[in-house]
């Protein structure tokens, strides 16, 4: 089924119909030289990225050093989320004293090994330092300006995503009491028109927890103030269900329609911070199933990667057991990604300016290795790239992406990404034609590309 799936969206009439001659080109290549190109991705990554989503975790600094993670988390996951290194108690210790040494680390290790990087979380009642929990007043609302603008200048044109506010409100959908909140009902969206300012090349995104049943009233509640931002412009471009079913939750029946129901406001959807009790398999599937068939449903991240390393280690709620070995709940995970994007994926099939594209896809580089660019399926803000390349077996791509797209995921390809818009690409051993995700953040011109033999 995954294979019949994978197949079908390889060869689309449409996907044909977009790319032109170069398409033809691609396509044969596929048809002819590609034992993998059918074959389900092996990686929850690589599986989500067939459909231009990205499969995350969040990582720890602290274990960056323990070779069983750092194995686990480089093979499996193409976003990374710092646990607590981008917090402010860890960010501005001091106030106006900036540390970035262990959110620096988990940066560098995760574009390294070809992930991007959520950022978490600018205002927050909790994980406050010390000295900002006794703040009130307009010097608190200046301290939070100033602790958004310098942890994002640090990290301009970096992040693909920023929770910049995280756990606003209460249970029954009204606003949580807090220091932030005592400095006026606006502080949420002075956060979020902060952080446009700060970078604007990231997407903005409010992160909860209990926002996951359509029926409930937080979720009612933070759905009215997005819709409210949407409508009077104040900038906000994704919205985070923490997903944590664990601690007595589980996944309701109506997550699809809480997704949906988001993203029609015009915004990404993710699931930030997954896990479940005992991983069950089928409320793992379930997840993933609503998020497959969410075209605005962006990506999934799990809350850690063994059960060792889970915050509620007591229920053993990840998709990997304290040894690394994957659980039961990977495989329904994988096999649903794998499986395609369901009905309500089906994407716009032309980009909205489909004459921006240059119609010379084709770029010879150096050595005797040549890579072709044909279209794939394309989003109202991403669209994907097939890459082929011939000549010799040993290449390495370089592609770069016009700002200020940036590049989102990649998947049958070994990548590292040096910046958000250069990604340097080698063979994984699964053959010659690989593909990316590109968010085009309005620039819709294909990336350049070069081939080296080595
Ligand atoms: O997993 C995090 C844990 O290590 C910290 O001790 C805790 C402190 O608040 O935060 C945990 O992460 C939280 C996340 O930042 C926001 N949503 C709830 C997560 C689990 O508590």
């Amino acid at each position: 089924m995954a294979g019949s799936s994978r197949s079908r969206w390889w060869r689309s009439p449409a996907t044909r119909a977009l790319a032109g001659v170069a398409t033809v080109a691609a396509t044969a290549a596929v048809l002819v030289t590609a034992p993998g190109a059918d074959a389900a991705a092996s990686t929850l990554g690589a599986a989500a990225a067939q459909s231009g989503r990205y499969f995350g975790t969040a990582i720890a600094a602290s274990k960056l050093g323990n070779s069983a993670y750092t194995t686990i988390a480089a093979r499996e996951f193409n976003m990374v989320t710092p646990e607590n290194e981008m917090k402010p108690d860890a960010t501005e210790p001091n106030q106006n004293q900036f540390n970035f040494s262990s959110g620096d680390q988990i940066y560098n290790w995760a574009v390294g090994h070809g992930a991007q990087v959520r950022g978490h979380t600018l205002a927050w009642h909790a994980q406050q330092p010390g000295w900002m929990q006794n703040m009130g007043g307009s010097s608190l609302r200046n301290a939070m300006i100033n602790h958004i603008q310098k942890v994002m200048a640090h990290y301009q044109g970096k992040l693909a995503y920023w929770d910049v506010v995280n756990e606003a409100f209460n249970e029954d959908g009204s606003r949580r009491s807090s220091n932030l909140q005592s400095t006026g009902n606006d502080w949420i969206e002075v956060a979020f028109k902060t952080a446009r300012a700060a970078d604007p090349s990231t997407k903005l995104c409010y992160n909860d927890y209990n926002i996951d049943n359509w029926n409930y009233g937080k979720t009612q509640g933070v759905y009215n103030m997005v819709r409210d931002f949407k409508s009077r412009g104040v900038p906000i471009d994704c919205v985070g269900l923490q997903a944590h079913f664990t601690g007595g939750s589980s996944v309701p029946s109506n997550l699809q329609t809480t997704i949906s129901s988001f993203a029609a406001l015009g915004v990404d959807v993710a699931l930030t911070e997954v896990d479940v009790t005992n991983a069950s398999t089928s409320q793992y599937a379930a997840l993933t199933q609503a998020c497959m068939n969410v075209a605005r449903c962006v990506g999934i991240t799990v809350w850690g990667v063994r059960d060792s390393d889970s915050w509620r280690s007591s229920e053993s709620p990840l998709l990997f057991d304290g040894n690394g070995n994957k659980k039961a709940a990977y495989n329904s995970v994988l096999n649903v990604l794998n499986s395609g994007g369901g009905t309500t994926t089906t994407p716009t099939t032309t980009p909205t300016n489909p004459t921006t594209t240059p119609t010379t896809p084709t770029t010879p580089g150096g050595g005797s290795c040549t890579a072709s660019l044909s279209a794939g399926q394309s989003w109202s803000d991403r669209y994907n790239l097939n890459v082929s390349v011939s000549g010799a077996s040993s290449w390495t791509v370089t592609m770069t992406v016009p700002s200020p797209a940036r590049i989102s995921a990649t998947w049958n390809v070994n990548a590292t990404w040096p910046s958000s818009q250069v990604l340097v690409a080698t063979p994984n051993g699964n053959g010659n034609n690989w593909g990316v995700t590109i968010m085009h953040n309005g620039n819709r011109n294909w990336p350049s590309v070069s081939c080296s033999a080595s």
